[in-house]
């Protein structure tokens, strides 16, 4: 009858009106972050992570070629849940890295003004789609949390060693190691610290997608310049001549009346 075709028509339009803001870019990811333009909470439900620090299951890092990546069995998915993830629950998928040739820069956000050495994601899919790859190109689709790191003149980071110990075991490209499970124990300390910014934005690599809930520790984690320079000797072809020496995706403009949050939960 009238109806159904009707409704089809509204659908129609609303998956054309979808696909339309997409092609806008209007939530693409890095962007700057500063606290005087961002709208502060301080009454949050609080940001909670399940099974990142004391996780029993394994773990893997894998040469990518274009960054290393660390993965846990299905067994011991770690969790979020609370912050500005309303209801919903997000599943651990994987961690990554970027970095660049020089220790003054290799970060994609940027914050206050400042560059860091390495940004870390920890990227999270939402439950609900029941895998990343269905959750990728959903709005609430991904949560990505985001750390910078900053080298320093000091000595290692004892927490970060077992990343290092990893990457130096996967130099060949698409290769892969174990390393201990409790290996996130770098960044344990900033993500129990309250404030935190977050955006809606997008992936920082092809394609693109206007998925991700950003939520990004202001305060950089300190590792030696000897711990972010093994991150480059990881080879991104076959033949080893190419190493990874910038994996970061330059600064967006976002719209005007972009709303960036900071949260004191
Ligand atoms: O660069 C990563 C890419 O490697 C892939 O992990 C993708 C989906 O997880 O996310 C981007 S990023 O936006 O987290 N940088
Ligand atoms: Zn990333």
């Amino acid at each position: 009858g009238a109806e159904p075709a009707k409704s089809q028509l509204v659908e129609d339009h609303e998956a054309h009106m979808l696909v339309a803001e997409w092609r806008l870019h209007k939530f693409q990811s890095p962007i700057e972050l500063s606290h005087e333009e961002s709208i502060t909470h301080d009454h949050f439900d609080p940001l909670e992570f399940h099974g990142h620090w004391d996780n029993d299951g394994v773990a893997t890092f894998t040469n990518t070629g274009k960054t290393v990546v660390l993965r846990f069995s299905e067994r011991a998915t770690p969790y979020l849940v609370g912050g500005p993830l309303h209801k919903d629950t997000y599943c651990f998928e994987q961690l990554h890295f970027h970095w660049s040739d020089d220790d003054s820069g290799g970060c994609e956000h940027i914050f206050e003004g400042r560059a860091y050495s390495m940004e870390a994601h920890a990227v999270h899919y939402n439950l609900k789609y029941g895998s990343f790859k269905d959750a990728v190109d959903k709005p609430d689709g991904l949560a990505v949390i985001g750390f910078f790191l900053e080298a320093t003149d000091n000595e290692d980071n004892p927490c970060f060693s077992e990343m290092v110990k990893g990457v130096q075991n996967v130099i060949k490209i698409n290769t892969t190691t174990n390393i201990a499970p409790d290996c996130l124990n770098w960044i344990k300390e900033e993500a129990q610290c309250k404030g935190y910014y977050t955006y809606q934005g997008s992936l920082t690599t092809e394609p693109y997608l206007e998925s991700v809930t950003w939520i990004l520790y202001p305060t950089p984690i300190h590792v030696s310049r000897q711990q972010v320079a093994y991150f480059r000797e990881l080879k991104s072809t076959a033949c080893e001549k190419i190493n990874i020496v910038n994996n970061v995706r330059p600064i967006q403009s976002p719209p005007a009346d972009k709303k960036i949050n900071v949260i004191f939960a």
